[in-house]
């Protein structure tokens, strides 16, 4: 009997060993030491959050993004998340470097990314992570960082694109372009052993100008009632001078043939009353079958608009409003083929088993008007284009259905990598890692720094801000004006309070808030008047 007992004793004792039941056995080592996160990062140019149906805003009920809404429903969607500098490459700058514009050298487009700098993707190559970057890039230099690139020269194009490749010389690949970046990225992911972890950043053109749709999604929106914006007839009183010389309206500045798609040859001798400027580039690019889509779409529409303007049916406000309608369901459509693309991504993901362990972001460079102030573009520092997406699915790690409210911003995508991979950011950066906002929250900032450097196009001055919860203070050194707004009273920002005796003492405390938030930031002194043309 005694003997019976040691027997089974031992028998346990190696079953304990064999199969690790216990704390210092293998499963206790694969908790210690699992797999690092993957990341896929999943980036678009100029979609606004307003057209993001899982955001709540006016056009939740058209935007086509089930996809996205997917990542938010099984993830978090943070409400409040902003931009430095509302402008593609000083975006992508200072997501890399996490780092406001002055610091990392790159203020405005056209500016050339210092390859040498710190950034996080060299921070996780570095640390053995698989790492790629596709899709749209537009910092000038090369990608450093990546174990595979292939990116879009300048702004790229949406037909038949030509992709740089990592050996210098450029490849025009046949089709729609968001559907060949997500082809390189998902190919690029197949191609892994997945002993590595990865981190992938599919980075889409659309819906940056000029707002062209794969030509499968002509006519999506033809049926669906928009809701026109309540700013769309702005007339820019009651803030800083500055506004009311914009070159960003749909009214005045949306180009016939290049945004509004009405083309030279279509229309006979129907003179057009605003901007013709810049041809038709994208339709010259297809190919005849291509054109052909696109005429038979097109084509129609334009005669009937023509001979009802021609008539004098459409004038005044019913023009802008015909416009904004032609601009939304363009705009709409090149962001359903970003959606399918995350669609597919996810789809991959699931079908490889790799959802458990990979953190998917969606979010673009900056936001965009979409009519409000009777806009199109972005830059300037008020909601509409300094808000950007972010939308954050990690099993495990983020609650589902989560809708923070923070005050985050893009200084913060760097640090926040790093702590996912478990490496520590280091201690230069402008941004916290939002890491600890995935699960019970924590003290967090109470203030945002804005800084917009740009010299004319669109003609939007140079500007500097700090936004809170409630408020935002904007300083135009070009003019010396300063616009205080009230958001809870005044979310459309349509008229500043900086001269009300009642906003003085808010006025005062904003003002050495952005001074505080500057000196920290050792940000560059505000340029001079005569700096700006
Ligand atoms: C291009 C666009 C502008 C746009 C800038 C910046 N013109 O110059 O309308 O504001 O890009 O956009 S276009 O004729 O090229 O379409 S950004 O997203 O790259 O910052
Ligand atoms: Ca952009």
């Amino acid at each position: 009997m005694y003997r019976t007992i040691i027997c089974l004793a031992l028998l346990f004792s190696c079953c304990i060993e064999i199969f690790g039941i216990v704390g210092n056995g293998v499963f206790a080592q694969e908790r210690e030491n699992p797999q690092r996160p993957n990341i896929v990062f999943i980036f678009s140019d100029d979609h606004a959050v307003n057209a993001i149906s899982a955001y709540g805003g006016p056009l939740k009920d058209v935007a086509p993004t089930p996809n996205i809404d997917r990542i938010a429903r099984q993830g978090a969607v943070f409400l409040n998340s902003f931009c430095a500098n509302s402008i593609c490459g000083p975006s992508r700058a200072t997501i890399l470097s996490g780092k406001h514009s002055h610091a990392n050298g790159f203020m405005r487009n056209g500016n050339k990314f210092d390859p040498g700098q710190w950034t996080f993707a060299k921070e996780l190559q570095k640390s053995g992570y698989s790492t790629a970057v596709v899709g749209k890039w537009h910092l000038s230099s090369n990608p450093v960082g990546f174990d595979y690139w292939e990116v879009l020269p300048g702004q790229g194009n949406y037909y038949n694109p030509v992709f740089l490749q990592m050996d210098g010389s450029k490849k025009k690949v046949n089709g729609y372009v968001t559907d060949i970046t997500t082809e390189k990225a998902i190919e690029w992911l197949d191609s892994l052993d997945k002993t590595k972890p990865f981190m992938l950043m599919c980075q889409h053109k659309a819906p940056h100008r000029t707002f062209s749709p794969a030509l499968r999604h002509l006519g999506t929106f033809d049926e669906v009632k928009i809701p026109e914006p309540e700013t769309l007839f702005d007339d820019y009183a009651n803030r800083s001078r500055t506004l009311a010389g914009n070159e960003m309206e749909i009214d005045r500045h949306f180009d016939w043939a290049y945004d509004a798609k009405v083309r030279k040859n279509e229309r006979g001798d129907v003179k057009l009353p605003a901007p013709d400027r810049y041809g038709t580039p994208e339709y010259n690019r297809m190919n005849a079958n291509q054109r052909a889509d696109w005429d038979a779409y097109y084509g129609p529409r334009n005669k009937e608009f023509l001979s009802e303007f021609e008539a004098g049916q459409i004038k005044g406000k019913d023009l802008v409003r015909w416009k904004y309608r032609r601009y939304m369901r363009n705009y709409l459509s090149t962001v359903k083929a970003v959606d399918e693309s995350v669609g597919r991504v996810l789809d991959y993901l699931d079908a490889n088993n790799l959802s458990d362990n990979t953190v998917v972001i969606y979010s673009s460079d900056q936001g965009f008007y979409l009519g409000e102030h009777g806009w199109y573009d972005k830059r300037w520092m008020f909601e509409e284009s300094f808000r950007m997406p972010f939308v954050i699915r990690w099993p495990g790690h983020v609650q589902p259905g989560t809708r923070a409210k923070q005050l985050i911003q893009n200084i913060d995508y760097a640090p926040t990598f790093l702590e996912i991979a478990g490496l520590s950011p280091p201690n230069n950066l402008h941004g916290k890692s939002m890491v600890p906002l995935f699960s019970e929250g924590s003290e967090w900032r109470k203030s945002l720094y804005y800084a917009y450097y740009e010299l004319g196009e669109h003609a939007v001055p140079q500007h500097f801000g700090v936004r809170t919860d409630r408020h935002k203070l904007i300083y135009f050194p070009m003019s010396t004006e300063w616009n205080l707004f009230d958001l809870e009273i005044d979310p459309n920002e349509m008229r500043s309070l900086h001269a009300e005796p009642d906003y003085e003492s808010k006025l005062k405390e904003l003002k050495s808030e952005l001074n505080r938030l500057r000196v920290k930031f050792e940000a560059p002194p505000y340029p001079r008047p005569k700096a700006n043309p």
